[in-house]
């Protein structure tokens, strides 16, 4: 492990496969997501045929997905996407929170990098700032964080 601290690792695709777990809840905003998310991919590397994508209903799906992406050995990440909305929901926190924390558990259950792409917001109006809008995208936040975990883990295996 290095005693330097570097802002950011490098984030460099070429050569990995990456899964995308998206929900088509509230589907204006993961569209957005989802499409940030794969241009970000493969502006960093990563070949399109191999960025591999499935749908889910909402973001309570995503961590089951998530899990048979990350199980399969096929890939060197996993990126779940989704959009929970508070004003859309009495349940939003129970989806909010099964998102969270089953996407979490794939993670640690696998040691396969999986990201939480998910944006829980009070409003669609703060979901759009963060899907393209004002604030960024978080879907090509996601891209990112993925390819730094990846060499995280790997620069990790290989020193420890
Ligand atoms: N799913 C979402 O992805 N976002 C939401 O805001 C949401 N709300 O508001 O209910 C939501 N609900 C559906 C849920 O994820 C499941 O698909 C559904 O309960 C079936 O299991």
């Amino acid at each position: 492990m290095s005693a330097e601290r570097p802002r950011r690792r490098h984030a460099d695709g070429s050569g990995l496969r990456i899964a995308i777990v998206c929900s088509r809840f509230n589907q204006e905003i993961t569209d957005s997501l989802l499409a940030a998310a794969r241009h970000r991919l493969v502006e960093l590397g990563v070949s399109e045929d191999d960025i591999a994508t499935e749908l889910v209903p909402g973001a309570f799906e995503l961590p089951l997905v998530a899990q048979r992406f990350a199980r399969s050995g096929a890939f060197d990440a996993v990126i779940a996407l989704g959009a929970v909305i508070r004003g859309e929901t009495g349940h939003y926190e129970l989806v909010a929170q099964a998102a969270a924390s089953g996407i979490a558990r794939v993670a640690l259950d696998t040691g396969v990098p999986v990201i939480f792409g998910v944006l829980a917001t009070d409003t669609i109006e703060q979901a759009r700032a963060r899907s393209g809008g004002l604030l960024g995208n978080h879907g090509e936040d996601a891209a990112v964080a993925a390819l730094e975990m990846v060499a995280s883990v790997r620069n990790l295996d290989r020193e420890i």
